[in-house]
Formats: C-alpha cells, structure tokens, sequence
C-alpha cells in the first residue's frame, strides 16, 4: 500500500527511553491524577519503542491538555474541543506515525463532544486519553459534562442539576471500536489498558479516573480501595467484550461501576479505506499524483 504522502526516509531510531520522551517539567499541582498518566504514558512508550520520529501528541485547553509539553515527541497543543480533527487530519494523512490524543472531560465530552462522536463513527486510528477529573479545571472549577448531581461549582453554587453523561454509553453509541476505562491511582491497571488501546487498529479510547486535588478532591474514592472504595475490574471469561449489548448494560451504572476492556471490535479504518480508495482511483487514472487528484476534484467542483 502506498503512503498518503511521500515522506523522507526516516532517519536512524534510538532505543526510546523515558528521557528521551521527557521534555517540560509538569506544571500540574502537587497530587494531581495526571502526572501518573504521563508516568504511565512513558512507560507504555518504552515499552513498544515505535521510532521517536513517528509519535505525535495532540491536545486541546484544559490541565490535562498541556501534556504534549511535557512530551519530547512531536506535539500540538490545539483549540479547546478541536483536537480530534486535527489528530484526524494527521492520522489519515500520515499512516507512518502514532496519533495520541489527551484532554479532559471538558475538553472531550462538552466543547468537542460533537468532534468525539464523529472520529469514532468514522473508526479513525488514533488512540485517545479522556483524563476524566468531573470538573474543569483549568478554569478553576465549573461543572463539566461528567460532574455528578449535586456538584457545588462556580457555575452551579447551589449543585448541578444536569444530568451528567455516562462515558462508556456514549462511546458504544459514537461506535468506537475499543472502549476502556480505568484509574490514574491503578498504575498497573492503567499501563494494561494504554497497552491494549494503543495495539488496537482503530478509533480506540480509554476514560481514565484522575483526580483533580484542587477543585474536585475525593471524587474517585469510592473507587479507590485505600479510600475504602472498591476498583472492581471486568473478568473477560465472563464478559465478551465484541457484546455491545453486554457493554451498554455493564455500563448502566459507573457510580463507580467496573473498569477494564467494555468493547472491542475490528471494523475497517478510515484510514484503510480512503487509502484503498486512493490507490484504485490513482491506478484507473494511469498513476497521477494525489494532488492531481485533487487538482480535478476541485475543478470539478467549480
Ligand atoms: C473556545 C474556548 N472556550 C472555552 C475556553 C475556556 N476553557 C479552557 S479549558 C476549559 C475546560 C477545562 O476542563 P477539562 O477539559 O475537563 O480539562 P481539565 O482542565 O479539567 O484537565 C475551558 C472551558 C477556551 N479556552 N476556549
Ligand atoms: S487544577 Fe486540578 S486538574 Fe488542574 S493541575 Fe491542578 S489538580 Fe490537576
């Protein structure tokens, strides 16, 4: 299969290790669920050594958002709610790297929500990191999509009246293809599921429980065992994960529910079929370029 667009040879790869993925020192608040994530993050890299040329981070506003700065890959940090079009374009034009994309509840489910549902309908390969503090906080505390009932915030001084969304059934409903969620206070659990997400071919997405200590402490102790709450995790002998019925009803509770694989199917990329689509319109057309391509397709268009 040809590649989207022509790119240099890459050059020679180091083995990838954690400081050579390290660049900016965090500049989140002492505590904050997000530098395990980041921890993790790396760990996970390290582990799969992709060539440090070929991995992108993508963000949008928000805390959780700053992290390609402390990324040394190559990195964007995007409009709020926007970066899953732009990881998309980089995705599809780019079939030689690695798309990352983080943010937070905020970021994913408000301001980009609509953003969300479309790149996972259209199975793009990218593999997203939802830091999910039910609260935004960058802007210091008001309530986001994900904030319970109740919840006193800057927006909502008397508690939130809106119904908040449930992540995992919105997802199934978007149709991604590899649907996890897990804890920033389980490293272990967490690294298993940015593992699996990343090797999955397809819109893969992994909702992660991280606690933001300044403006939302304690939202994640009933499920944090030192807490005295319970992290329950999915058995897979008895869960099938291809079972999106069984997802949707797994899901029906997440107060603190279940954490682990919900969903995972293989349905073809986007990525996969504009390229088949590219490579049979080149050859029908005698081998023009793809700006050729479009050179027409616009003067059509005219
Ligand atoms: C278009 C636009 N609208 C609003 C904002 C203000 N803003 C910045 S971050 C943010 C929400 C942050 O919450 P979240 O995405 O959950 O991330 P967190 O800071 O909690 O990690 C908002 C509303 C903005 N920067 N741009
Ligand atoms: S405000 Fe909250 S989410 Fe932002 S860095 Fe501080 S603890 Fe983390």
């Amino acid at each position: 299969m040809s590649t989207a667009i022509d790119t240099p040879a890459a050059p020679a790869t180091e083995k990838l290790t954690k400081k050579a993925l390290t660049a900016d020192h965090p500049t989140w608040c002492p505590g904050c669920g997000d530098f395990a994530v980041l921890n993790i993050f790396y760990r996970v890299l390290e582990k799969l050594q992709y060539p440090h040329e070929n991995i992108v981070c993508v963000a949008g506003i928000g805390c959780s958002s700053r992290f390609p700065y402390f990324m040394n890959t190559h990195g964007i940090h995007f409009i709020h709610g926007r970066a899953l079009p732009l990881a998309t374009g980089i995705s599809l034009s780019r079939p030689d790297v690695h798309v990352f994309v983080f943010g937070g509840d905020g970021d994913g489910f408000s301001i980009g929500g609509n953003h969300l549902n479309h790149a996972a309908r259209k199975n793009i390969k990218l593999t997203y990191v939802i830091m999910d503090n039910f609260v935004y906080g960058l802007t210091k505390k008001q309530t986001s999509p994900t904030s319970p009932i109740g919840f006193k915030s800057k927006t909502d001084p008397t508690g939130s009246i809106d119904r908040p969304i449930n992540p995992m059934r919105q997802l199934l409903a978007s149709g991604a293809t590899f649907i996890a969620r897990t804890h920033a206070a389980q490293v272990k659990h967490m690294e298993a599921m940015f593992e699996r997400a990343i090797l999955h071919d397809g819109f893969s997405v992994v909702e992660c429980l991280s606690e933001c200590v300044m403006f939302y402490s304690g939202a994640f102790d009933d499920s944090t065992p030192r807490k005295g709450g319970t992290y329950e995790l999915i058995d897979e002998t008895q869960h099938d994960v291809t079972d999106e019925t069984a997802a949707f009803k797994m899901a029906e509770n997440l107060a603190p529910g279940k954490f682990g694989v919900y969903y995972q199917v293989n349905r073809p990329t986007k990525n996969a079929l504009e390229q088949k689509w590219i490579d049979e319109t080149q050859s029908k057309l005698g081998g023009v370029s793809q700006k050729e391509i479009l050179k027409k397709r616009f003067e059509a268009m005219r």
